[in-house]
């Protein structure tokens, strides 16, 4: 949403105005298809319609559609329809729409309706949507089977991962499927509004008016129902939207991808313009070789730029990434550029794109090349790589963090918008921790791994490192998806979850920090910066619930990871026999592990235990992460900033503290993230070091973690001012 927008609308509705924060509310445009809007479709077909009336709804409906997207507020449009092989049609359905008593009007879904196309069939002309609506490339098309909206469709997931707690609803026909859309969405907490001059059905006589005032009868028994000159009204107050006046490489968050997304939509910079310019900034780079071990050429990223603006001319209608240009770890496919996993003699060049890039590249980012990372994503520290140190922006004597240390560095040095990285054992979060910036591990299962090289394939996670928990969301939210040539994707949950339509007024949560005792592993700074951050949490409106049972659980877990015998999977990921046939190839840090796995001689014997012991620490911690235990675990993301010497005096060691609050993440299949919380002054060296927490949910939590995240960050954003203050003041 745009930042330029105020918190909440009041629109003047039934039974009472309709309180529209505006950063949850969305448009749900219902069914706008063909097949309900021109003779001869469904709708015309099944009952004895008055067609009329549901296509004189389409004027007003595309006010509204404009008037959102010059909100720039999302759109999600819905198609009822079926499966070719009606594989999805209940035997009921088809049989009751075949007992018209009408002459030429027996016709079920599936036979022909529409001159030369099966009523109401995904794919068909009559099943997309009215020229007239027709959906932008950022704008969601749900295709629902059945009348709801939320039935068998994904649209719960889709809001959620949103945000989205508020809808305006448009659409055909009021009596079934906007009135069934809207009576599902009441049960799942949303609040709905539906626009009475946007909707019709096919005996407005009889049953429009009683339509919308069921469902706002009863103080709201459904929602709200308002008329399109009252949210006119309410909300073109708001435009136009302020237009970005400049940019350039050089000023303030330019390559945030909300900033450059706008400064393409005014027009003031071009994809192209932006490649060159952070072009030249990473070739003026001191160090890039050790951040980038692959850079597209310049020729063919100002080609993927000029096709980019050649497809998509109009500035309001673009794709989601268009023009933002990101880095990829260097274990994950990008077609043509080899993969390296920065071991030489495991290089090989892929012919497709793993799944998550080939997303993000129909999405209309830009690949800029293949980022450092430790070998074999096999590290905490991002010391272990034969092409060197990433240089941490913020110290030249600290270390980056790994293993996706070429992914954080690349987005705190302003070489890139985001990184698509991954995350084994805190791969994503500790980078992300040392360079100041946010860095998502979702949960496991839910973005592709198709087309990545494992490093521990049951525990591996796809993140994402980008400097807003904003823009992160956005990144997850358009990447996530079941993916069945993924053999570790897990399919979405039979029971949904509902969503919180007021956290303002209910917006209190439940979290747990590690024990004193493992807390005592931090250094001094962390441990007052993390009291800071629990006390945050607290003004947030969190209750910190100190039950002595719960840490035993995630540092047990953690153990398992690399005490047991879960690292041996590493080795399974590798062709057999070809870590002993390499050994002077690898990493000496990687070497060393390798080595000491071998010689454990650990049993089948031994992993079945750790395993049967990992499913007792998952049920503990579904308890834990459960209505009637806590929200989320708030943990310091390392427990210290290590230098590169003491990386390099102790290589084993310290890695292993650095995942003292990250290995147990995907041993309990949690999704967490790391989020910057304040910066102090290293009094060894006297650099400033950005401090981070992580927080941590259930699985599946991925959104309620993003949304607690989202107001860390803004909370922690007024803290670091007050800081200064008090900084200022001491000084006086
Ligand atoms: N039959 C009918 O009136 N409507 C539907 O089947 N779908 C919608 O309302 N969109």
């Amino acid at each position: 949403m745009s930042p330029h927008l105020p918190a909440a609308a009041s629109i003047p509705a039934k039974p009472f105005p309709f309180q529209a924060p505006l950063a949850r509310t969305a448009l749900l445009a219902i069914d706008l298809q063909r097949d309900f809007l021109f003779p001869g479709g469904f709708g015309d077909i099944q009952s004895d319609t008055q067609l009329e009336a549901v296509q004189a709804i389409l004027p007003a409906c595309k006010q509204l559609l404009q008037l959102f997207r010059d909100l720039q507020l999302p759109v999600i449009h819905t198609r009822e329809g079926h499966a070719p092989d009606l594989s999805d049609c209940p035997p009921s359905k088809l049989w009751r729409v075949g007992q018209s008593s009408s002459p030429g009007k027996v016709k079920v879904i599936g036979e022909e309706g529409l001159p030369g196309s099966r009523l109401l069939i995904r794919g068909e002309h009559g099943h997309d949507l009215h020229e007239l609506v027709a959906p932008f490339p950022d704008e969601l098309v749900i295709d629902k089977p059945g009348k709801g909206a939320f039935w068998n469709t994904c649209l719960l997931e889709e809001l959620q991962a949103m945000g989205v707690t508020h809808l305006v609803v448009m659409g055909v026909t009021t009596e079934c499927c906007v009135s069934t859309t809207v009576r599902e969405a009441n049960d799942r907490g949303f609040q709905c509004c539906v626009v009475e001059e946007c909707t019709a059905g096919y005996n407005d006589a009889a049953f429009k008016q009683p339509s919308l005032d069921m469902l706002h009868w009863s103080d709201g028994l459904f929602g709200y129902v308002c008329t399109l000159s009252s949210i006119k009204s309410a909300l073109t107050s708001f435009l136009p939207l302020p237009t970005a006046q400049n940019w350039s490489i050089d000023s303030p968050n330019s390559l945030d991808i909300n900033t450059l997304a706008a400064a393409y939509r005014s027009g003031i910079t071009t994809p192209d313009a932006m490649v060159r310019a952070i072009y030249a900034r990473i070739t003026a780079h001191p160090q890039r070789s050790a951040i980038f071990i692959h850079l597209i050429p310049l020729a063919q990223l100002t080609e993927t730029c000029r096709t980019l603006e050649k497809t998509f001319p109009d500035p309001t209608a673009r794709p989601p990434l268009y023009g933002i240009p990101f880095s990829i770890k260097d274990s994950i496919d990008l077609a043509g550029v080899p993969t390296t996993t920065a071991c030489p003699p495991l290089a090989y060049t892929p012919t497709v794109s793993s799944t998550v890039v080939s997303t993000l590249l129909s999405l209309g980012a830009i690949p800029l090349g293949k980022s450092n990372l430790d070998q074999l994503a096999t590290g905490l520290t991002g010391c272990r790589s034969p092409h060197g140190i990433p240089p941490n922006p913020f110290s030249a004597t600290h270390i980056p963090g790994g293993s996706s240390s070429g992914s954080a560095v690349s987005v705190s040095s302003g070489l890139a918008s985001f990184a698509v990285s991954t995350d084994t054992a805190g791969s994503g979060r500790v980078p992300a921790g040392f360079n100041g910036v946010v860095g998502f591990k979702p949960t496991k299962g839910t973005i592709s791994f198709r087309g990545v090289v494992t490093a521990c394939e049951s525990l591996d996670c796809i993140a994402y490192t980008a400097r807003t928990v904003a823009c992160t969301r956005k990144l997850w939210r358009l990447t996530k998806g079941f993916d069945k040539r993924d053999r570790m994707a897990k399919h979405a949950p039979a029971v949904k979850r509902w969503v919180n339509a007021f956290p303002e007024i209910e917006g209190g949560f439940r979290f747990a920090v590690p024990s004193e005792q493992s807390l005592s592993v931090c250094s001094g700074v962390y441990r007052q910066l993390f009291s800071a951050a629990v006390q945050c949490m607290r003004d947030m409106g969190g209750e910190l619930v100190s039950d002595q049972s719960i840490w035993p659980v995630f540092e047990a877990a953690g153990k398992l990871l690399y005490d047991g015998t879960f690292v041996t999977e590493r080795l399974a990921g590798l062709p057999r026999g070809w870590a002993d046939q390499h050994q002077d190839e690898l990493h000496p840090v990687i070497r060393e592990i390798f080595a000491a796995v071998k010689k454990r001689g650990s049993t089948a014997e031994d992993v079945y235990r750790d395993l049967h012991s990992m499913m007792s620490l998952r049920r503990k911690s579904q308890a834990i992460f459960s209505p009637q235990g806590i929200d989320v675990l708030l943990v310091p993301t390392a427990p210290a900033h290590p230098t590169m010497r003491e990386v390099a005096n102790d290589p084993i060691g310290e890695n292993s503290l650095l995942g003292t609050f990250t290995h147990f993440g995907n041993v309990l299949d949690l999704c967490a993230i790391a989020v910057p919380a304040g910066t102090y002054v290293d009094a060894a060296t006297g650099v400033k070091l950005p401090f981070s927490v992580t927080i941590v949910g259930g699985e599946r939590m991925d959104d309620v973690v993003l949304g607690l995240a989202a107001r860390f960050e803004a909370e922690v954003g007024k803290r670091v001012e007050v800081e200064k203050e008090g900084e200022v003041r001491a000084k006086l």
